[in-house]
């Protein structure tokens, strides 16, 4: 039974490990962008960490038998990042320049930016796998990142005590009007992007300083 505690523990924090190391990258990231760039193109970054018992859950509605390896194998959204971005071209440069590493395989990308979902929701979802260097050895580990605008964000917050304050019932007239704030969030995104390009100019990712009269 202690063995078992202890396997479980180990298994969890392999993921936890993970989860700190693209933190950390994107950490890197930031401050490096804006030292280089006199921007910086990430808001926010919060993580999760799924617990035994939801991953066991997750596993099990999969109609799968939970084991230590059907986990490793089905579930990769075990360890969690959340990037929010100001402006929609940050959320996919941010992506490249974290996909772009050596050391990260992408495993898979959804990108509902592109192709919102039906209700709205919009975000860039990559599961990517990262090395974590243990006793034993490197560990390939998956972390999911969503990669998001505030605007993005504040809807899926919104929506997502919406979505459980109802038990998953939510009334139709609501989820139309949740739908219609989906597409204002949007066009705010867009109107702000247009504005922030206006002043600051299109800050591509390789371009240099911005002169210091058109900083603030
Ligand atoms: P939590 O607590 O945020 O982690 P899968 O996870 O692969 O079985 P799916 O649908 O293929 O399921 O994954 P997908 O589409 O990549 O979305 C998973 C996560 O994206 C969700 O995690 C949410 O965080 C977020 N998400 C997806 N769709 C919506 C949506 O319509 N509204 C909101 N607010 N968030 C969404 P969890 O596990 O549901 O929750």
């Amino acid at each position: 039974m202690r063995a078992l505690r202890e396997e479980t523990e180990r298994f969890m924090l392999r993921y936890k490990f993970g989860m700190d190391e693209v933190i950390t990258k994107l950490s890197i990231l930031r401050e490096e962008f804006s030292q280089a760039h006199d921007y910086n193109p990430i808001e926010h970054i919060s993580s999760r960490l799924k617990t035994l018992e939801g991953v066991i859950d997750k596993v099990s509605r999969k109609g799968i038998e939970p084991s230590f390896e059907s986990i490793r194998a089905t579930i990769t959204d075990i360890a969690g990042v959340r990037v929010t971005c100001s402006f929609v071209s940050d959320v996919y440069r941010l992506f490249e320049l974290l996909t772009n590493q050596e050391d990260v395989r992408v495993l898979t990308v959804k990108d509902y930016i592109a192709e919102p979902k039906p209700n709205g929701y919009k975000s860039l979802h990559v599961i990517v796998e990262v090395p974590v260097f243990l006793s034993t050895g490197p560990e390939p580990v998956a972390v999911e990142v969503q990669i998001r605008t505030i605007a993005m964000d504040f809807w899926a917050s919104l929506e997502h005590k919406i979505y459980y304050k109802y038990d998953k019932q939510v009334p139709e007239s609501l989820l139309e009007r949740l739908t219609d704030a989906a597409h204002t969030a949007a066009e705010l995104d867009e109107r702000m992007e247009r504005l922030h390009i206006e002043v600051h100019g299109d800050i591509a990712g390789t371009s240099k300083r911005l002169p210091s009269s058109t900083t603030r």
